[in-house]
């Protein structure tokens, strides 16, 4: 690591460097100092981003918007350049290295502690909203093409299932019917969206509870992280990843399913978190359709633990062989539990129906 590491302009020499986090997607790295100065180090998956210089290019633009609109205690990543002067390093094999300021005084969490930490992460992505509100989305690249497009997402199931390139679709039929039976709905949000019905805005994309930093003791709001996937998108799915993540009783890849559903009270602080801070934006229609997107960002998300599951795990990085099984069974038990308290959802977030 140390011939990598030694190519960015850290103050002080490096004492330490550890695997650190819990993300699925790129090898995180948490370097220290002897000037107690902390980094972070992150290897970025280049299976998952074809487009790593536009990644890239995204972050710098964006954060830099941020940076002149937020207001202290509160923070932006910021990104450390490397001795050449370059925003990332692209090595000879081809891999890319970036590295960012340690965000201090912060905390991310895996579970809400309690619903105030909830609302503080709702407010936080509702702020995020606003930031980025007049930011020009036509000059973002598209980091993952068709990324939210649920409908495509299960076009890929489909093709998962007819190629079962890892052998594993034999084991797998309840979970692929208890997905294929709710193919139907998928849709429902794109094609308000192509009907010009819900507005494209600049999202984030990747709104689960541990992208966001909460003050170490206040748990106030600090700083929205993983900006790999800002993009222009729905904020119904902004909203729904969050409550898929965070407002389910049970984690990610809990193996008992009686301990997962969908916990209202934090699907209420959600709820109000997110709107205090952005209410104003927003048009009935994408207030009305917010229940819709925890729905369907879940069955979403399930849909991509099962369809990598068939394809032998090559999208998130798992600990074990039936990881991504667990994960694809955990979300459609929670979709049953949101089709169960749906109406009380809808309640929470106060809208007539959708037609
Ligand atoms: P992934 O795409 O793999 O989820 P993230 O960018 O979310 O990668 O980083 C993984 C974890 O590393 C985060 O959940 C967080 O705990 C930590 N992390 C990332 N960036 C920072 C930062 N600038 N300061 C402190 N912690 C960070
Ligand atoms: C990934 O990068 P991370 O761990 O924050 C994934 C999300 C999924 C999530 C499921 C770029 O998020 O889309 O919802 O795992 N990110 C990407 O936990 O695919
Ligand atoms: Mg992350």
């Amino acid at each position: 690591m140390k011939q990598i590491y030694s190519l960015f302009r850290t103050d002080g020499e490096v004492i330490s460097c550890d695997r650190y986090g819990n993300g699925h997607i790129n090898e995180t790295y948490l370097l220290a100092t002897n000037r107690e100065q902390l980094y972070i180090l992150q290897k970025l998956n280049g299976y998952v981003f074809r487009d790593l210089d536009g990644v890239m290019k995204n972050i710098q633009a964006v954060t830099a918007h941020i940076r002149c609109r937020i207001k202290p205690p509160q923070q932006v990543l910021s990104l450390v350049p490397t001795r050449a002067g370059e925003c990332y390093l692209r090595c000879s094999d081809g891999s890319v290295w970036r590295m960012y300021d340690f965000v201090r005084g912060g905390i991310c969490l895996e579970k809400a502690e309690c619903e105030d930490d909830f609302r503080h992460s709702a407010e936080a992505f509702g702020q995020f909203q606003n930031q980025l509100a007049d930011f020009p989305a036509e000059s973002l690249v598209e980091t993952i093409p068709r990324f939210h497009d649920t409908p495509d997402r299960f076009r890929q199931l489909h093709d998962a299932i007819a190629a079962d390139a890892a052998g594993r679709l034999a084991g797998v039929r309840r979970e692929v019917d208890g997905y294929l039976s709710r193919e139907k709905e998928a849709g429902e949000l794109i094609r308000l969206r192509d009907e010009g019905r819900l507005p494209l805005r600049v999202t984030h994309n990747d709104t689960k509870l541990n992208n966001v930093m909460l003050d170490d003791t206040s748990h106030k709001p600090l700083c929205v992280i993983d900006l790999d996937t800002v993009m222009p998108g729905l904020v119904a799915n902004d909203f729904g990843d969050s409550i898929r993540f965070g407002a389910s009783t049970a984690a990610e890849d809990e193996r008992d399913l009686s301990r997962v559903s969908l916990s209202l009270p934090l699907f209420s602080a959600y709820t109000e978190g997110f709107l205090s801070q952005c209410r104003d934006r927003l048009t009935p229609l994408e207030i009305e359709t917010l229940p819709l997107g925890a729905k369907l960002m879940t069955l979403e998300c399930g849909s991509r633990f099962l369809t990598d599951y068939l394809n032998g795990d090559k999208y998130f990085h798992t600990a074990y062989p039936e990881h991504n099984l667990v994960r694809c069974r955990t979300q459609l038990a929670l979709v049953e539990d949101m089709e169960r308290k749906w109406d009380e959802m809808c309640a929470i977030v106060g809208g007539g129906l959708i037609n």
